[in-house]
C-alpha cells in the first residue's frame, strides 16, 4: 500500500432475518476465523473490530403482508445504520461484515445520508447474483433479502425506507447491478421500469469483465463516495458454495479478481458490505477464504505486483 489509508472498522451483523435459509448469522465469524483482520492488516492496511451488533433473534415466522420479520429486520438495519454511520462520521470506512442482505438497507442508508451531508456523489456497486429489487406485492418468499435496492429507491415500508432520515435514501441512478442471472418474473419488469443499470452475466460473457467494469465505473470523479455492496452469491457456485442463494453461472474467480481490482483501481472505495455467507452450507470455511481473498484485491493488494 503506498497511499495514506484510512481505518477500516469491521462491523458484525450477526443475523439471518432476512432470508429463509438459516446459516448467514455466522458469516461474520467465518470471515474473523478466516483471518480478515490479520491478512488485511499484512498489507498495512489499519483495523479496528467491533465487534458484532446485537438486536433480535430470528422468530422464524412466516411472511405477514409480503414481508417475514418486518420489525426485527426494520430492528436489525437501524442498528445497523447508526452503526455504519457512527464509522463514517468519525472518518473510519466502514466493513459490514453480514449477515444476510436485508441489512444493506440499514448500511446504505447510512452512506446515503453522510453522502448528502459531505456533498459526495454515491455510487452504488451491487455485485450479485440477484437485483434484490422484489417489494412485497411482487416477492414470491417475502424475505427481505431480496428487497433492499428496491427499499433504498424508496419501494418498501416506511419502517424501511425512512432509516436514513431522507426517503428515497438513493436514485436508481447511483446504482450498478453487476453479475446478475437470477430475476422474479415480477421483479423483472420494476428493474426495467425503474432504470436501474444492470450488467447481467450476459453482459459480461460478452462484453468480458473488462469492460463490464469499465462501463460500471464511467463517471466516478475524485469526490464520489464509492460503496460497493458484495453479496458473496455474485460468485459462482463452484468457487463460493457457502451461501443461502446459490446459483450457477457466476463469475469465475479470475473474473471476480478482475472486478475487484478494478474497482480498487479507483481509489475512491469508502464503505464496503460482506453479506450472505453462509457457514452452515460452506466447505471447511472455503467460501469465506475465498470472499477473503476478494476482498484483499478490494484494497489493492494485486497493484502491488503491478509496480
Ligand atoms: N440475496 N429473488 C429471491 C427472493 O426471495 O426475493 C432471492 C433473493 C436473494 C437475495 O441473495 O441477497
Ligand atoms: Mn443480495
Ligand atoms: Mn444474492
Ligand atoms: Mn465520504
Amino acid at each position: 500500500m503506498t497511499r495514506p489509508m484510512q481505518q477500516i472498522r469491521l462491523i458484525g451483523a450477526p443475523t439471518d432475518i432476512g432470508a429463509s435459509t438459516r446459516g448467514a448469522s455466522m458469516g461474520p465469524e467465518a470471515l474473523r476465523v478466516a483471518g480478515l483482520q490479520a491478512t488485511l492488516e499484512s498489507h498495512g492496511l489499519r483495523v479496528l473490530d467491533h465487534g458484532n451488533l446485537i438486536g433480535p433473534a430470528n422468530p422464524w415466522q412466516p411472511p405477514v403482508n409480503g414481508y417475514r420479520h418486518l420489525a426485527e429486520v426494520a430492528a436489525w438495519n437501524r442498528t445497523v445504520h447508526d452503526a455504519v454511520y457512527s464509522a463514517l462520521t468519525a472518518g473510519e470506512m466502514p466493513m459490514l461484515l453480514g449477515g444476510d442482505h436485508c441489512l444493506a438497507i440499514g448500511s446504505i442508508s447510512a452512506v446515503a445520508r453522510h453522502c448528502r451531508q459531505m456533498g459526495h456523489p454515491l455510487r452504488v456497486l451491487w455485485l450479485d447474483a440477484h437485483a434484490d429489487f422484489n417489494t412485497h406485492a411482487l416477492t414470491p418468499t417475502g424475505n427481505t433479502h431480496g428487497m433492499p435496492v428496491a427499499v433504498l429507491c424508496g419501494h418498501g415500508p416506511p419502517e424501511l425506507t425512512g432509516i436514513g432520515g431522507t426517503c428515497p435514501a438513493i436514485q436508481p441512478s447511483a446504482v450498478r447491478q453487476i453479475g446478475i442471472r437470477s430475476v422474479d418474473e415480477g421483479e423483472k419488469h420494476f428493474v426495467r421500469q425503474s432504470g436501474l443499470q444492470v450488467f447481467d452475466m450476459r453482459y459480461i460473457d460478452e462484453m468480458g469483465m473488462k469492460r463490464t467494469m469499465k462501463a460500471a465505473l464511467a463517471g466516478i470523479d475524485e469526490n464520489t463516495h464509492l460503496h460497493v455492496s458484495f453479496d458473496v452469491d455474485f460468485l459462482d457456485a463452484v468457487i463460493a458454495p457457502g451461501v443461502g442463494t446459490a446459483v450457477k453461472g457466476g463469475p469465475t474467480y479470475r473474473e471476480a479478481q478482475l472486478c475487484m481490482e478494478m474497482i480498487a483501481d479507483t481509489g475512491r472505495m469508502a464503505s464496503l458490505d460482506v453479506m450472505e455467507l453462509n457457514p452452515a452450507l460452506d466447505v471447511r470455511n472455503g467460501t469465506a477464504e475465498v470472499a477473503l481473498e476478494l476482498v484483499e484485491s478490494l484494497f489493492g493488494k494485486s497493484t502491488l505486483m503491478r509496480r
